[in-house]
């Protein structure tokens, strides 16, 4: 995968969610980025640590282990966590108490840059035909989305508070490619993912931003505007994509997956009837 050189990179960068199925794919190119990356999860590591890599697992919602994880850490890539809609109590100690404990670790080993994986859930309830910069006001459609506005508002408290810079990217559709024709709209290749948290990484006088992630689709919900310091400029589209995702069938005009930005998320659950 092309990816670009940073001009610096960390001693020591922790990727949470390294087994997860971005984390697979950012441990190769986020190499570049840290001498060492310290990958953790709950899950089994696979495949097995190499030369430039160290694995500690850890569950997400044990304070004390999510403490001793972050010793030595000099920036934070924090992408474990629940990473769909379920019931409350697994997204309450997997992404709140988890990015909670994320923070507090943060803030104890005195690490100052922090980048978050948020989610375009943070805001699914907007319909598809209108267009969000950062300031707009939040619309969670679901309990997923709510634990992600949460770790947005923990980035910003422990940045004014604290001093800890954090780059909240309200990642889209990331995958090997767009599977749908929502996601014609909300893809977000392997490769702009990557420089976008280089970027996020290493940006100085951040704050705590929030980008979308996205990359250079044609049809676009979100401006990225409020996020011009970050330098980031996509280099890939859904565009040639566009052919084969039109060849599944077209869901009815009334369907969510056509009508809000969040697709089927906002008419998932609930989970407790
Ligand atoms: P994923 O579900 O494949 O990976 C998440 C990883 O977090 C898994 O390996 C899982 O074992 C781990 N995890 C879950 N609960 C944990 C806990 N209590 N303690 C420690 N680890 C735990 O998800 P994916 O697609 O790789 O996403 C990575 C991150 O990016 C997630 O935070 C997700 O919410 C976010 N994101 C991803 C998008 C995408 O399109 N792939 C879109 C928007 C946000
Ligand atoms: C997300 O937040 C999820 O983690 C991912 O699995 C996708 O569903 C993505 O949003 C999306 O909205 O397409």
């Amino acid at each position: 995968m092309n990816t670009s050189t940073p001009a610096q990179a960390f001693d020591r960068v922790l990727l949470t969610g390294a087994a997860g199925g971005l984390g697979k794919v950012l441990r190769e190119t986020l190499r570049p980025y840290a001498k060492v990356l310290r990958l953790s999860d709950i899950s089994p590591m696979a495949p097995a640590a190499g030369t430039h890599e160290e694995v500690v697992p850890c569950d997400l919602a044990d304070k004390a282990a999510v403490n001793t994880l972050c010793e030595g850490v000099d920036a934070i890539v924090h992408f474990g966590g629940i990473s769909v809609e379920r019931p409350f109590e697994e997204v309450l100690d997997a992404n709140i108490r988890g990015v909670f404990h994320i923070y507090e670790a943060a803030r104890r080993h005195g690490i100052k840059r922090v980048v978050f994986a948020s989610s375009n859930h943070v805001i699914g309830f907007y319909k598809q035909s209108e267009t969000l910069d950062a300031n707009a006001r939040r619309r969670p459609d679901g309990y997923y989305g709510l634990s992600k506005s949460f770790g947005e508002d923990t980035a910003s408290f422990y940045y004014d508070r604290y001093g800890i810079e954090t780059v909240s990217i309200r990642i889209g559709s990331s995958f090997p490619e767009p599977q749908n024709r929502r996601m014609m709209s909300t893809w977000l290749s392997y490769r702009d993912l990557t420089e976008l948290i280089g970027r996020s990484l290493f940006t100085p006088n951040v704050g705590h931003t929030i980008v979308y992630g996205m990359s250079a689709n044609r049809d676009v919900w979100w401006n990225n505007h409020l996020a011009a310091h970050l330098g980031f400029v996509p280099q890939d589209s859904s565009e040639v994509f566009r052919d084969k995702v039109e060849a599944q069938p077209a869901p009815a005009a009334d369907d969510p997956v056509a009508v809000y930005q969040g697709g089927a998320f906002v008419a998932a659950g609930p989970f407790e009837d």
